[in-house]
């Protein structure tokens, strides 16, 4: 103690003045971000935003409640059946042909939005999984299908799904794909740490409602699909996915509401585009990139496109971190996100000018 005081009396009260004014700035200020920081989940469609927003569910509350588990119950039955069609519809576009015609005819005629597999449905998903066919496009499938991952997992666990008193696991949820149509905002305190997170779609057609939840944000985080550096565009899209990303993030960082918002760069699907760039077949689709397939070179390329579009716009100064995550992971994503707070709410802290 002695050390930090001065022997003289009016130095040592002013010093206890201003640290008592320094805690009591630092009080009001934790309690105002407590009260309004406001964390908005923004990305193309299928980077795993609401992958996220389901992980930091379960990180506050350890498991969904059972409205989420019933409601997810009939997603999971609708992906498994919707999933297989896509992959029979694959086939067809890539004139693989699929030997078990029988079972294809019989999946046809479930409808889209059957609430549960039946296990007549579960042999029918089986069988075509199993078929020839259908294995000569995973490859294919694996680009190509947005949610081939979730579609590998469902199907492996099938009898399980099928089961009449089938309730989905943790697990089975954070796989379940479900396109978010409209605006989904929960509050949470997850160490200590109050915050409001806006999870919204990030299809084209979505994107318009985006403007509404814009005011008072005090971080973006934002999600890039790693997967997408291997997408080549189709017939109908006129620029690449991560060309469309790359827009996108464009229009965020120069728009004004924006200015002084944190920004946080979730580069999803780690997993994912391991596997891919292990595959020398699979040709990277990265604009101007002339470099190799060296998993360090790729990803510090990618994501320096993205923070130079930061630095070229007109608010450069903002805070702006990055992570390369796997969101269907929920110990390493829980990592990432404690890490995100920590520099979300410490560094707002440090603002504070005294
Ligand atoms: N393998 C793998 N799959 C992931 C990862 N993150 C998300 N997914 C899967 O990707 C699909 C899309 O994820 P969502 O979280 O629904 O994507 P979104 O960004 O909310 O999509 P929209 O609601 O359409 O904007 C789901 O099937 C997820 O299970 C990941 O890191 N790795
Ligand atoms: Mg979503």
């Amino acid at each position: 103690m002695g050390c930090c005081y001065s022997k003289d009396p009016f130095y040592n009260q002013e010093m206890r003045r201003r640290n008592k004014e320094i805690e009591s700035l630092l009080h009001k200020q934790k309690i105002k971000l407590e009260k309004e920081t406001k964390i908005l989940l923004l990305g193309a469609g299928s980077t795993g935003k609401s992958t996220f927003f389901r992980q930091v569910q379960l990180l506050q509350n350890g498991n969904f409640n059972q409205e989420t588990v019933i409601e997810f119950r009939q997603i999971i039955s609708r992906n498994c059946i919707s999933l297989m069609k896509k992959l029979c519809s694959l086939a067809n576009n890539l004139n693989i042909e699929i030997k078990n015609k029988f079972d294809m005819k019989k999946l046809d005629k479930i409808p889209n939005n059957k609430d549960f597999i039946s296990q007549e449905d579960s042999e029918i998903i089986k069988n075509l999984w199993n078929d020839s066919g259908i294995q000569k496009i995973y490859p294919y499938a694996k680009l190509q299908l947005e949610s081939f991952e979730s579609a590998v997992y469902f199907f492996q666990n099938i009898d399980r799904i099928s089961n009449e008193y089938y309730s989905p696991t943790n697990e089975d949820i954070i796989h379940a794909r479900y396109q978010t149509r409209s605006i989904q905002e929960e509050e949470f305190t997850i160490k200590g740490y109050h915050f409001r997170l806006v999870d919204v779609g990030g299809q084209r057609s979505q994107r318009r409602k985006w403007i509404h939840c814009f005011e008072g944000t005090t971080s973006v985080i934002f999600f890039v699909s790693l997967t997408n550096c291997f997408q080549q565009k189709s017939k109908e899209q006129k620029i690449s996915k991560l060309q469309e990303s790359l827009d996108i993030f464009q229009y965020l960082v120069s728009c004004p509401w924006f200015e002084r918002t944190t920004v946080v760069i979730f580069f999803n699907k780690l997993d994912l585009f391991k596997e891919l760039l292990s595959d020398p077949n699979n040709e990277l689709n990265i604009p101007s990139y002339q470099g190799s397939r060296d998993f360090t070179e790729v990803t510090e390329y990618i994501v320096s496109l993205f923070l130079n579009i930061n630095s070229s716009s007109d608010y450069p100064s903002r805070d702006i971190y990055h992570f390369l995550t796997c969101a269907i992971d929920s110990d390493k994503i829980s990592s990432v996100f404690l890490i995100t707070l920590h520099s979300l709410f410490e560094r707002s802290l440090e603002d504070l000018d005294f």
